[in-house]
């Protein structure tokens, strides 16, 4: 089980600009002595817990992180330009570790706590500092301080952002296989699910999240019965729900009958978890038959949105993980 995401990436603050050597020259005022401004500070990286992302996904691609140079001094005394800061945005629940040294920087627990991971370098003093009664005409300036090279290793938690509930034998595992890398096993009876499965799902249209597989759910769950209530534990950190029924396996004289059993499940377990926003999927809408069902099941609850898909053949999983995402974004 692997519930962890992990990076390493390579951060750089800022050099600082060199601090100038200048004297002034102006009409009337002949030996002007120096006015070499200092160079400006190099930017530092900041790493910054942020509430939207959800997975470390974006250092896949942008490994090496640099901060700007500051620029060099001038005359006139004037301080070269600061370099800007690099804002490093990361999932809260990330701990980062200076490779090296194996020295942990910072655990990041809530949203918006920042850290100056790598200081940029000193700007270099310009001449004008290096001016005394004996030494008049200091032809000399400071070079910036360089800025630091660090490598990091990141890593989160995963926590999920979605939790797949449904009867055993829904087709909870097979959707998550479908949708992200996760290989849970698949079976054609109840119970083939064990221990949950954490997957991550990358879409085109928003930051990825985090979806878990949990085994199935019976009457009785929140007892202990089947593989019970530490399973509807790990689902109450989740912040939606995705209630996934066999639409072939609805009987047409109780259509709502599994539907109850899981929801009762989870009022009794714990009423605020019945109050998650919860998405109603109808899956193996490839059966023989099960649309007809689907229309019955929609008929007796007309006012929720009910999604019909395919876990398996991938029919309608596209419109599902894009009103997920929504459902993310508005809560
Ligand atoms: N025809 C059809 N079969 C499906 C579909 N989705 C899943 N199945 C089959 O349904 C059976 C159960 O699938 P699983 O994904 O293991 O179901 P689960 O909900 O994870 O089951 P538990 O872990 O036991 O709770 C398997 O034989 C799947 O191949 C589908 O969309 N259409
Ligand atoms: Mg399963």
């Amino acid at each position: 089980m692997k519930f962890i995401d992990e990076a390493k990436i390579t951060i750089q603050s800022g050099d600082g600009g060199s601090g100038c050597v200048s004297f002034r020259r102006e009409k009337f005022v002949p030996r002007g002595g120096p006015d070499g401004g200092d160079g400006g500070k190099g930017g530092d990286i900041i790493l910054k817990a942020s509430g939207r992302k959800r997975t470390l996904y974006d250092f896949r691609f942008k490994r090496h992180l640099r901060a700007k140079n500051g620029a060099s001094g001038q005359g006139k005394k004037k301080t070269g330009k600061k370099g800007a800061d690099l804002i490093i945005e990361i999932p809260a629940g990330t701990v980062v570790t200076n490779i090296e040294t194996g020295e942990i920087l910072k655990d990041f627990i809530t949203p918006d706590e920042t850290c100056v991971a790598a200081a940029g370098g000193r700007g270099g003093l310009g001449n004008h500092h290096f001016k005394t009664a004996t030494h008049r005409v200091p032809r000399f300036a400071q070079p910036g301080e360089p800025g630091q090279t660090l490598h990091l290793k990141l890593e989160l938690k995963l926590i999920a952002d979605v939790g797949l509930i449904g009867l055993p034998n829904a087709g909870k595992s097979t959707l998550i296989s479908k949708i992200s890398a996760a290989k849970p096993k698949i079976g054609s009876y109840p119970f083939t699910t064990l221990v949950p499965n954490l997957g991550v799902v990358y879409t085109d249209w928003g930051e990825p999240f985090v979806l878990a597989d949990i085994p199935g759910l019976i009457a009785g769950a929140h007892e202990g019965a089947g593989l019970g209530t530490q399973f509807l534990r790990h689902i109450e950190r989740t912040r939606m729900l995705v209630h996934l029924i066999d639409v072939s396996e609805i009987d047409p004289d109780h259509v709502l009958a599994g539907y109850e059993i899981v929801n009762r499940e989870l009022v009794k377990h714990n009423p605020e978890l019945a109050q998650r926003p919860q998405i109603l999927v109808l899956n193996k809408i490839d059966v023989p038959g099960a649309e007809e069902n689907a229309m019955r099941f929609q008929e007796a609850v007309p006012t929720s949105e009910v999604f019909s898909i395919s876990a398996l053949k991938g029919t309608g999983t596209q419109r599902l993980l894009s009103r997920i995402l929504n459902m993310l974004e508005e809560n």
